[in-house]
């Protein structure tokens, strides 16, 4: 019997609130909203209060669901896990809040009698953009994931007041950054827990006890508090609701009283504004690490407040603090939350006065680190003076523990100094630097990459010395997923409702268990069905056009091949090779009679994604294809038979547009780059074909959908290393090389797109020393691009590919993934929650 602490029982209950589940309470909250909360009334009310209102009532039912599930979780005390993530990319929240609680068709309808339309409702919401790319949304999908297989998952991370930066393309075509205020509307989808926060410390002094315990007494320096607000995540067809907490940094103190009454009142707050922004700004750079002062603090700011957080609830059980790993799992979403480990270390041993042994039993029990990238430049290291100066303490802690672990690597490998300085936790240099995916590696229970290729490269390149001393059973892999419900049944709302009818099941059931796909298998030999499927890619299309029609003015036809490269801008992604075979088969096209020409594959060719602010090259590459588009559509010789677009400031709203729009999408990362990617899986699962590199997950999408179902090109990932080294050693004349490369170099350089020479030095980084590649794979990527063109010419053939391929993508859903490491990672089990009443 539930347990009233205050008042009386039955009173309580009359005032307690249910789930809306019928069209005439959901139009009641909606329009109590519209009256109280935005203070509206019907006649002044535009779409954004309709938004306002819908979000508010739905805001209403995931409440209802939450607190369920949380108090269920405090009931039941199972172990929890944790993903501690700097980044998670949301995108909307309307939509998909709706179709989890099943209540879209009601909200379709309530909204209609109140005289709106749900479209008009949903566009007025702005994307949650609280992340960089893959690995941010990644985050986002796990969630999804996890609530809707009842799994006790928390989120951490960061309110960041501005997401990642607004994309504008200026006349000339050159990338410039606007600031996202996404938070300027209020947002209904969190809620401040002003009641939650912690005490976190910069700078000071550490100061060593005398005693022989290793403690030492951190005092001084900078504090600033962490308060929480919390954020509903629904999972689909449950109501288990779970929590996602972001961290918000506020001074300790509102202002410096002495200076203020000094009259400084410059000096006054400027300690408050330097605790605000900690979690001011989301850094924009993926896959470099820049070792900036602001990004370490939030960095620990994130990983302090969040492990507070965790071990007050652990205490709330009334365990020894040695039995926590039975009670919490954490999972590190890349090294950027690696300063959890010596900040748990920490509080063992300076606040619950543990032994080292002891706390380090409990620490590298607790912890589990996933890897995204091989890549060097990507690899976060943090100078020795800055952590010494920002929090020494941990740089104390970071000394020992590679003390202690060098000890025992000498004991293995006697006499092996090599082995020892490559190790080490510490890289010698000027200054020295902390290596954090060697303190992640040591300090966790297990280490994981993200596809199978990319989990071999974990264990045979950066971390092989790890392998042969901790042995491979710490080391695994999981494959990335995604989910169904946002990536199907939500940005394809038509393809789904055609499989649940085709393979006479709810969509409950297979959007659950999506390997239930398969049962399309047959229906790729049924004309009938064949039909409906590529109405459904046309529809979409047209959808796309109309979108791009309304928000940019441009006219894009729609009876022609969709292909898409979306992704963040970078060398090794390669879109560089993709401009540059746009530009090849321009020139051919070029060079053709009319006869010929209308022989040939129409195409239209979208791009879209940021480049990091700073990051030159890629930003040169957003020019070229702009300024690329704009000579190409303006052609009359070829405009009917090649277009090309760069969509600007690209989103997680948009790719849910142009996704189920694609016909063939361009995954063509030089071998071994790419350590999984998870755009492909979301084209493929909406019936996209593939064209691809041998590279992180593409590999295993080929091994599911089959090999003749995929566009394959280029070198693979063992010989990428010779052939770096013989651009070095054995450099051959790019006209020798690959002369229809040189002939598009020499076009762009001549002018022949404008621009006289600004593009030298991106094609010069295709000239000397290519390290991407370009010159090794441009000719099987024109003759794949030659082989997508004459397949697609073969309708009734390329529609039965594209059921193919959706029809084998179970095992891509993230609730696959989720469940691998809930059971191999992090031993945790689902946890009903009963529904409302
Ligand atoms: C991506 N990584 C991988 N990083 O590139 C991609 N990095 O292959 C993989 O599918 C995805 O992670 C999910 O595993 C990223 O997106 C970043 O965005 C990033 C951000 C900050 C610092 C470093």
């Amino acid at each position: 019997k539930e347990q009233w602490p205050k008042g009386d029982e039955k009173v309580w209950r009359a005032g307690t609130r249910g789930l809306d589940t019928d069209v005439p309470s959901i139009t009641k909250t909606f329009v109590n909203h519209v009256q109280t909360s935005l203070a509206r009334q019907a006649y002044n009310l535009d779409n954004l209060g309709a938004y306002q209102a819908a979000a508010l009532s739905v805001r209403d039912n995931l409440l209802v669901n939450w607190n369920e599930t949380q108090m269920n979780y405090t009931r039941k005390a199972p172990k929890r896990a944790y993903y501690l993530s700097l980044e998670f990319l949301m995108g909307r929240t309307l939509d998909n809040a709706m179709l989890n609680l099943g209540l879209k068709d009601k909200y379709v309808e309530g909204v209609k009698k109140l005289g709106f339309s749900i479209e008009d409702i949903l566009e007025q919401e702005r994307d949650a953009a609280l992340g960089n790319g893959g690995l941010g949304r990644l985050a986002a999908c796990y969630l999804d994931s996890s609530a809707s297989q009842e799994l006790p998952v928390w989120g951490y991370g960061l309110r960041y007041k501005y997401g990642i930066f607004q994309q504008l393309i200026s006349p000339e075509g050159n990338q410039l950054e606007a600031p996202d205020p996404w938070l300027d509307n209020q947002n209904p989808w969190e809620l401040p827990r002003l009641d939650v926060s912690y005490e976190v410390r910069f700078y000071g002094s550490a100061d060593r006890l005398n005693d022989g315990s290793g403690r030492s007494n951190w005092h001084g320096g900078q504090e600033v508090l962490a308060v929480a607000y919390d954020v509903m995540i629904p999972g689909y067809n449950t109501p288990t609701t779970n929590n996602l907490r972001l961290w918000e940094s506020k001074p300790k103190r509102g202002f410096d009283l002495n200076s203020f009454n000094a009259g400084d009142y410059e000096h006054a707050v400027e300690s408050s504004n330097s605790a605000a922004a900690i979690t001011s700004v989301l850094y924009p750079n993926d896959h470099t690490s820049f070792g900036k002062e602001l990004r370490l603090k939030q960095q620990y700011f994130w990983t302090a407040a969040s492990l507070q957080d965790i071990i007050r609830r652990f205490k709330n059980l009334g365990k020894p603090i040695t039995e926590f790993p039975d009670y919490a799992a954490i999972q590190l979403n890349d090294t950027h939350p690696t300063l959890a480990i010596p900040e748990l270390m920490r509080v063992l041993i300076d606040d619950e006065d543990l032994d080292w042994g002891t706390a380090w039993q409990i620490v590298t029990n607790t912890f589990f680190y996933t890897n995204h990238t091989v890549l060097p430049e990507a690899l976060e290291k943090w100078p020795v003076p800055l952590i010494e100066h920002v929090l020494p303490r941990h740089m104390q802690i970071i000394y020992d523990i590679n003390l202690f672990f060098l000890q025992a690597v000498e004991k293995k490998f006697p006499d092996d100094r090599d082995r020892l300085s490559r190790m080490s936790l510490i890289e010698e240099g000027q200054p020295k630097q902390v290596r954090m995916a060697h303190l992640a590696c040591i300090g966790s229970r297990k280490v994981n990459g993200v596809a199978e290729l990319h989990s071999d490269l974990v264990q045979t390149t950066i971390l092989k010395d790890f392998v042969e001393f901790e042995g491979v059973s710490k080391f695994g892999n999981v494959t990335n997923g995604i989910t169904p419900r946002r990536w199907l049944d939500q940005c394809n709302p038509e393809l789904s409702a055609l499989i649940s009818k085709t393979l006479k099941l709810d969509k409950n059931v297979w959007l659950k268990d999506l390997t239930k796909l398969e049962g399309l298998l047959p229906f790729a030999e049924d004309k009938k069905f064949r039909t409906e499927w590529a109405a459904i890619k046309q529809r979409n299309k047209e959808r796309l056009a109309h979108h791009v029609q309304t928000t940019l003015g441009l006219t894009v036809r729609t009876d022609a091949m969709y292909d898409v490269q979306i992704k963040r801008l970078h060398e090794y992604k390669r879109q560089t090779l993709n401009i540059l075979g746009v530009i090849h088969r321009y020139l051919t096209l070029k060079a053709m009679t009319t006869a010929e020409r209308a022989k040939t594959n129409r195409r239209v060719v979208f791009f879209a994604g940021k480049a990091a602010p700073a990051y030159y090259i890629a930003k040169l590459t957003i020019r070229l294809i702009v300024n690329v588009a704009r000579v190409i559509n303006a052609d009359p010789d070829t405009k009917d038979f090649l277009q090309l677009y760069f969509l600007p400031d690209y989103s997680v709203s948009l790719a849910e547009v142009l996704i189920p729009a694609s016909d063939i999408s361009q995954h063509i990362s030089t071998a071994g780059t790419e350590a999984s990617g998870t755009s492909n899986m979301k084209f493929c699962l909406n019936g996209g074909l593939l064209l691809g590199t041998v590279d992180g997950a593409n590999i295993e999408i080929a091994e599911e959908v089959g090999e003749s179902n995929v566009f394959f090109f280029g070198h693979l990932t063992p010989a990428v290393e010779d052939l770096r080294h013989q651009h070095l050693y054995h450099p051959v004349p790019i006209e020798e090389k690959c002369p229809a490369l040189a002939n598009v170099l020499n076009e762009v350089s001549k002018g022949l797109f404008g621009d006289g020479g600004v593009y030298e030095p991106l094609l010069n980084t295709v000239r000397h020393g290519d390290y991407y590649l370009l010159t090794d794979d441009f000719d099987s990527y024109i003759a794949a691009l030659a082989m997508v063109d004459e397949a697609y010419l073969d309708t009734e053939e390329w529609i039965k590919k594209s059921i193919r391929t959706t029809a084998k993508m179970g095992k891509f859903s993230s609730d696959r993934a989720i469940l691998e490491y809930a059971e191999s990672y992090w031993n945790i089990e689902a946890i009903p929650v009963a529904a409302a009443k």
